[in-house]
């Protein structure tokens, strides 16, 4: 994925014609699109390959089971054309390592989710944030995830990944986070839905998205 827009759509719809149509408006304003089990289990898993003819896809399907499943897994999400996977790292380095060597043989990349944005996540998944954080050093991985709604955990996340792995961050727009705020603090790339695919003018959503990263102070 060229780092360009720094902007990444989440594609959480559930109709194939609505999916084409964001992903044609607004493909010149993202690096890449997301796509995860709504619009997957609802239109199968060729709308990955549809996706990715004219954008880089990264597959959301939060991996997170014993290294032999996760390898069966990543190979058919890479089969289907997909550029990236998310997967979880709290399942532990064995099953993470399996994806990871799953995308070297396809070429591919792996993110892994080393926080989350929803309010929830303080209850558990935050005390093991850094760990995962940590593991993901050293294992091939290209990134990690980190919640734009706490800007204070992307910035920590930041400090122990260095300059090493990305950090791709969700929870702009709908949840309240802001673009420019989380670039500030270190994320590479933004992540937003709801505020584009339900907006009348997806593209021009987007652009607003890309204007404000590009004129943050
Ligand atoms: O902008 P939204 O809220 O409509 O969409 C955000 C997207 O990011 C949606 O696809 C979520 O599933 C995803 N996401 C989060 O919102 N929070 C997280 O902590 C992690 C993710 C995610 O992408 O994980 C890989």
């Amino acid at each position: 994925m060229e780092k360009n827009n720094q902007l990444i759509l989440a594609l959480d719809v559930t109709e194939k014609n609505k999916a084409l149509d964001v992903a044609e408006k607004v493909y010149e304003y993202v690096d890449a699109v997301k796509i995860g089990y709504p619009l997957v289990l609802k239109t199968g898993i060729g709308i990955i390959e549809d996706i990715s003819s004219r954008v880089p896809v990264i597959a959301d399907f939060k991996v997170a089971d014993i290294p032999n499943t996760n390898r069966l897994i990543c190979e058919q999400v890479f089969n289907s054309g997909a550029d990236a996977v998310i997967v979880h790292g709290f399942t532990g380095r064995d099953s993470l390592d399996a994806c990871v060597a799953t995308a070297n043989e396809y070429n591919r990349q792996v993110f892994v989710v080393a926080d989350m944005s929803h309010p929830g996540a303080t209850e558990f998944f935050q005390q093991v944030s850094e760990k995962i954080a940590k593991m993901s050093l050293d294992t091939g991985v290209s990134g990690v995830v980190a919640p734009a709604t706490r800007t204070n955990s992307v910035e920590n996340i930041r400090k122990i990944i260095g300059n090493e792995l990305a950090i791709i961050s969700p929870g702009v727009g709908a949840q309240g986070g802001s673009a420019s705020d989380v670039i500030n603090k270190g994320a590479d790339w933004v992540i937003t839905g709801r505020s584009i695919y339900q907006s009348d003018s997806p593209d021009t959503e987007a652009k607003k998205v890309v204007q404000e990263i590009k004129n943050r102070n």
